[in-house]
């Protein structure tokens, strides 16, 4: 068999899954992670993010000796690299995990080993870790120099929906892009130890960093239109879900749902690594950043003006996630919500913030050291709140009895409490 071994560097949301399952099908699997205390809990079986199944995969696989971690690359006949790639202050791409990645890769690399590259990247990042490797490593052959390569790279962007990781692992199409062909057919050989359903479609690298990229664009442009749709709605004082289900019915119409703003580290990042490659040709997806951008601070103003001087405000506000039914609370709108109306209530000594986070044990840090902010469990929070604020979607949330929100102020801001808000 081609690949004994395979490495995953990154063992976060997406590459701890991979190094899973290629280990549940029987494969031998080194999993590398920075962080020591991860390499720890997946030592001993267990995980250290929220993704439904995922406990059971990783435990049974360190069990039956197929997925160790380690906080070194070691020999492998494939690495598949998932690390973060988050953009910078001023919204450039930040590919300072990925070049750290691909060079503590260096000292391992043999003569016929594949790298997969699944981190989503700008434009041009192929070629650049091909260039880079050649450099460190001059004694091999990289393909941007050669049609038959020492060693393989390839693209295959990862495109798996957190909270349907396993499933959409296996089921999803995959693209795979190279530098010179032979990379890809490589790739393709990688992934169908996995026996996916979907199918594997090959292209050059450039293109499929360009594809992965504007699927997330495009999610991205969609939610802005639904945003400010609702904001339109509101103002006309219709109902934006209802108008958005009816609008779908038409046949060649699907637009996604508005929200309190657009979270977690792809669709509210990998927008700008198209605008920062071409920034005078994309307005149309800078002004969807700047609408998605905005949404926490006009809901967290919506709640403001509507606060009572008749009563001191105690504020539930449920879920702190960037979506529903997972812990991540990178970039999340709710976390924003939250924190601007922490500040706005601040010199209010008797108003509080409840937060309700099913997922989590500790605030993220963002929210720490607020003095009339504090985590507590749905019941005391519907229980000692005078206003509610739905910002996640979580399936604890869909189960609150209406009778429990009767007499309370409230906020939807995902429309599943029946059409929007109950008032
Ligand atoms: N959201 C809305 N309205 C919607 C859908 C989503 O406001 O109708 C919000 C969510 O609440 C969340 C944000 O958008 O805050 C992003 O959530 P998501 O479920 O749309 O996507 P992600 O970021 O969890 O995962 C996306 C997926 N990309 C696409 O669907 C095109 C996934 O397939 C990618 O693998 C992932 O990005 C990634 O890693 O790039």
């Amino acid at each position: 068999m081609t690949f004994k071994t395979i490495s995953v560097i990154g063992l976060g949301y997406v590459g701890l899954p991979t190094a899973a399952i290629f280990a549940s099908k029987g494969h031998k699997v080194i999993g590398v992670d920075n962080n020591e205390a991860i390499v720890k809990i997946i030592n001993e079986g267990k995980i250290h993010i929220v993704e439904p199944d995922l406990d059971n995969l990783v435990k049974s696989a360190v069990r039956n000796d197929k997925l160790s971690a380690t906080s070194k690359p070691e020999a492998a006949d494939a690495f598949i690299i998932a690390v973060p790639t988050p953009f910078t202050r001023n919204q450039k791409p930040d590919l300072s995990y990925l070049m750290a990645a691909v060079k503590s890769v260096k000292a391992v690399l043999k003569k016929g080993d594949l790298i997969v590259i699944e981190s989503t990247v700008p434009v041009g990042t192929s070629q650049s870790v091909s260039e880079l490797l050649s450099n460190q490593c001059p004694d091999l052959r990289f393909p941007h120099q050669s049609k038959t390569p020492d060693i393989y790279i390839a693209h295959s962007p990862e495109r798996v929906l957190p909270g349907k990781i396993l499933a959409e692992l296996i089921k999803n199409d995959r693209v795979i892009g190279d530098i010179s062909n032979i990379c890809s057919e490589k790739a393709r050989e990688l992934y169908s130890l996995l026996d996916i359903k979907g199918q594997c479609v090959l292209t050059n690298a450039a293109t499929a960093e360009l594809v992965k990229l504007s699927e997330n664009a495009f999610r991205d442009v969609n939610i802005a239109f639904a945003n400010e749709l609702s904001i339109v709605c509101e103002k006309l004082g219709i109902n934006p879900w209802e108008t958005i289900k009816l609008a779908n019915h038409h046949p060649r119409v699907s637009i996604l749902q508005p929200g309190p703003g657009v979270g977690g580290h792809c669709i509210a990042i990998d927008p700008w690594f198209i605008i920062d490659s071409s920034p005078k040709t994309t307005e149309l997806m800078r002004t969807a950043r700047k609408v998605n951008d905005a949404m926490p601070d006009y809901l967290a103003k919506k709640i403001i003006s509507k606060l009572s001087n008749k009563s001191i405000p105690i504020i539930a506000c449920l879920g702190l996630s960037y979506k529903a039914d997972i812990d991540d609370m990178r970039q999340s709108p709710a976390v924003e919500v939250v924190r601007i109306l922490a500040q706005s209530l601040d010199t209010n000594k008797k108003a509080k913030i409840l937060a309700v986070e099913p997922n989590i044990k500790v605030l993220p840090p963002e929210l720490q050291h607020i003095h009339n902010l504090t985590l507590t469990s749905l019941e005391e929070a519907l229980t000692e709140a005078n206003i509610i604020v739905l910002l996640v979607d979580h399936e604890l949330f869909k189960e609150i009895q209406q009778n429990r929100l009767r007499k309370k102020q409230t906020y939807d801001a995902r429309g599943i409490w029946q059409f929007g808000d109950l008032n």
